[in-house]
């Protein structure tokens, strides 16, 4: 099974939709998504972009078949599936230790691993959260904590630890709507990635919530004749501290050193061509719009052109980063 990721403004107008494993809508305001396979809608204005919404999908050169169980809408190809699923909060009745975000957070990590094992592909590979009011603080804890604590007692309670051998993923926050969630799993395991310059978000002390944030800094995913590199949402942290407050420029170099080392650690382990810095594909999130020109010119200058970058405006999971970098990149590689 060979996947390809097709982005605006490359996306054909009906891509082959037996073979079309899932995908994304980003923008706002939202469009109704008329596509027969599973979509996440990410409810975040786009910015800087001549369309008002972006279109990304994961092509297969097999055929999918598509699932609907536990409330996740899923597609599987060969040893692959990718589901997305939104829980609303309002379903779960909190108490004043567990607010209703942590069990839902729970429930749905529950009802992916569920799905997982049904389908025995029990790898994890990547994970792209959305919350709404991700730094609003309720019954004393940041609601960003209270998801991490949901998160983490779920992979705990399915036996599949927190530490070390965890998906990539992107937790960000978005005004409005249900906790929404997408994931890609497969039969094989990730190779999970760490940044030397970074302590393992899986290791962040107490001072940043009750439990660790449960993710890996990147993962390589290999199928056949195909290996793929998920960077994880990135952001201007050197060991566990934010840098650069109030200096989003700052922020912003400081995360591309950051990619820039996590594409190094991917690069000792990698079976294809090296990746490269200016040859990834980019989601930037912005917590203030008002950054685009000063970012964009950053980046540009980093890497040339941003013609793989898509900018959003979101909230981004400690109240002092300015943004978040995730990237991704495919590649040939020998089989056997
Ligand atoms: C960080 O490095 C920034 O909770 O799944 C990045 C990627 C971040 C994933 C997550 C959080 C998550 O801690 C935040």
């Amino acid at each position: 099974m060979n996947l390809q990721f097709l982005a605006d403004p490359d996306l054909p107008d009906l891509p082959e939709k037996g073979r079309v494993l899932g995908g994304a809508h980003l923008g706002w305001p939202r469009h109704a998504s008329t596509s027969t396979w599973p979509v996440q809608t990410v409810d975040a204005p786009l910015l800087g972009c001549a369309r008002d919404r972006h279109r990304e999908i994961w092509l297969c050169d097999g055929p999918c078949h598509a699932g609907n169980s536990e409330g996740i809408r899923w597609q599987r190809a060969g040893d692959l599936l990718y589901g997305v699923l939104e829980l609303d909060e309002a379903d779960f009745t909190g108490t004043d230790d567990s607010p209703a975000l942590q069990l839902a957070s729970q429930e749905a990590y529950r009802r992916i691993f569920r799905l997982l094992e049904r389908e025995q592909l029990p790898h994890l590979l990547r994970v792209w959260n959305y919350l709404a009011a991700i730094n609003q603080e309720s019954n004393g804890l940041e609601r960003y904590r209270q998801f991490n604590i949901g998160r983490q007692d779920a992979f705990l309670e399915f036996q599949r630890g927190a530490t070390g051998n965890v998906p990539a993923a992107c937790a960000i926050g978005i005004a409005s709507g249900p906790l929404n969630i997408a994931f890609l799993a497969g039969k094989g395991a990730p190779i999970a990635l760490e940044n030397p310059r970074q302590v393992s978000a899986y290791h962040y002390p107490a001072t940043y919530g009750p439990r660790s944030p449960t993710f890996s800094r990147a993962a390589l995913v290999y199928l056949p004749g195909q290996e793929i590199l998920f960077i994880s949402g990135t952001a201007s942290i050197v060991g566990h501290q934010t840098i650069h407050p109030d200096d989003v420029v700052g922020q912003c170099r400081e995360t591309m050193a950051n990619v820039a080392a996590v594409l190094d650690a991917a690069n000792r382990l990698a079976r294809g061509d090296p990746y490269r810095l200016d040859a990834l594909s980019y989601r930037v999130y912005l917590r203030s719009a008002g950054d685009y020109s000063v970012v964009r010119a950053t980046l540009a200058a980093l890497l040339g052109d941003t013609k793989n970058l898509v900018f959003l405006q979101a909230d981004i999971c400690r109240q002092d980063l300015l943004l978040e970098i995730e990237a991704m990149a495919s590649h040939a590689v020998e089989i056997g």
